[in-house]
């Protein structure tokens, strides 16, 4: 720990030395705390305890088969939501999903993360028919689908459980839950950016009746609007809480709020001042920290810079959202930076962080590793 220099951040790291578990006022502690390098210096230890030097990667794909939502007016944040007959809207068809998804036919996609809005004409048959042909034509791609929020949508329009929609999506061809939807859970917040969408004790519960399935998901935050730091901690809680239950959560992706071409961002005023770097690096950094029970904490480099993403290598992140081929949600929201990444340039970010780079599979089992290139190595 010569790194500490805040005594409280110090404290803190002699209580996990300890075998103790953080409690919401420690992350209040590492959140209010200016000694980045210190907190930093914690998660990274605890990351490489878990994972080591090892940084993985998955090479996925994402589908956004509907932008039309009915909530499209009361997510303030979201700038990808449509309503059905405004200029924009869009709902593919079997074939223009089968047309995306055929970029897959090279064999380099192992994963379609498919996510869209909560579109009243898109129900269980839709994403049946939508799963079942994708498996039948790329069959060894996973199918990474339908955030909490929409399962739940789907479950109300069609009269069913959470739990019915979920058996029959699984059926269908649905390996796991992508983290979307989460946002921030607490009441006030949610009332304030999401007034209608489903309530975070309803995300945690259908993720729950998902693990209980043998469905396992990813979980989220959406951070840097107006959340206060209790809220992030509450947030924390309740995940940390359900993984305890269950253990079904694969990883945990804080997600950076930006404010550009929003509802959200004009009200704040906040137009091209995206979260701050020290922000970033703190929200993954003590995600890390607290969620002690999680393997895998990911940073979205789409949405925070991959020299942030680098960055954060060292602040207790061990995966990289990958090679994403294509990617609307965030981009219609003012996020600047490139909308793919290349295998090549993924790797020369990993080693330039003096980190070994791995290409894994959707359940982080390992697929292949990458020699670093004879000779003195570069950093990137
Ligand atoms: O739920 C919407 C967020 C999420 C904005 O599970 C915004 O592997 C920032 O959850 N600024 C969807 N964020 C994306 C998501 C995700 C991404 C990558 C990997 C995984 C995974 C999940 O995007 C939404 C919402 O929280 N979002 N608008 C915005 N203005
Ligand atoms: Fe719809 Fe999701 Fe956007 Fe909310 S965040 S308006 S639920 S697409």
């Amino acid at each position: 720990m010569r790194r500490v220099s805040d005594p409280a951040v110090r404290a803190i790291g002699e209580k996990l030395a300890a075998g103790a578990r953080l409690d919401r006022a420690d992350g209040l502690t590492l959140f209010r705390s200016g000694d980045l390098l210190g907190i930093g210096s914690l998660a990274d230890a605890m990351n490489r305890a878990r994972n080591g030097d090892v940084v993985t990667f998955a090479s996925n794909q994402h589908i956004n088969p509907t932008n039309v939502c009915v909530l499209r007016t009361t997510c303030t944040f979201c700038g990808y939501a449509r309503l059905p007959k405004e200029e924009g809207a869009y709902r593919y068809t079997l074939d223009q999903v089968l047309a995306e998804a055929a970029n897959a036919a090279d064999g380099m996609t192992r994963e379609f993360h498919i996510v869209g809005g909560l579109d009243m004409k898109a129900g269980l048959a839709y994403y049946e028919e939508m799963f079942r042909a994708l498996k039948s034509n790329f069959p060894h791609v996973h199918i990474k689908a339908l955030t909490a929020v929409e399962i739940a949508h789907v479950a109300r329009i069609e009269k069913m459980s959470w739990r019915d929609v979920l058996v029959a999506l699984k059926a269908a061809g649905l390996d796991t839950l992508p983290g979307g939807g989460a946002e921030t859970f607490s009441a006030a917040v949610r009332d304030r950016i999401a007034g209608k969408k489903l309530a975070g004790a309803d995300y945690i519960g259908v993720h729950r009746t998902a693990h209980e399935l043998g469905i396992r998901s990813n979980c989220t935050m959406l951070y840097g609007h107006v959340e206060t730091l209790e809220d992030r901690m509450e947030h924390l809680q309740m995940l940390r809480d359900l993984q305890d239950e269950t253990d079904g959560f694969l990883a945990y992706i804080p997600l950076a709020y930006h404010p550009d071409d929003n509802a959200l961002g004009r009200e704040l005023g906040r137009q091209g001042t995206a979260t701050s770097g020290t922000d970033d690096l703190k929200m993954l950094a003590v995600g890390r920290l607290f969620l002690d029970n999680f393997a895998h904490v990911k940073s979205h480099w789409i949405m925070v810079s991959q020299p942030i993403s680098q960055l954060a290598l060292h602040f207790g992140v061990n995966d990289l959202e990958g090679t994403v081929v294509r990617e609307k949600i965030y981009h219609a929201v003012g996020a600047h930076t490139p909308q793919a990444m290349t295998l090549d340039g993924l790797i020369a970010l990993i080693r330039g962080a003096g980190k070994q780079p791995a290409e894994r599979d959707s359940f982080y089992r390992i697929l292949r590793t990458f020699e670093a290139p004879a000779g003195e190595p570069v950093p990137a």
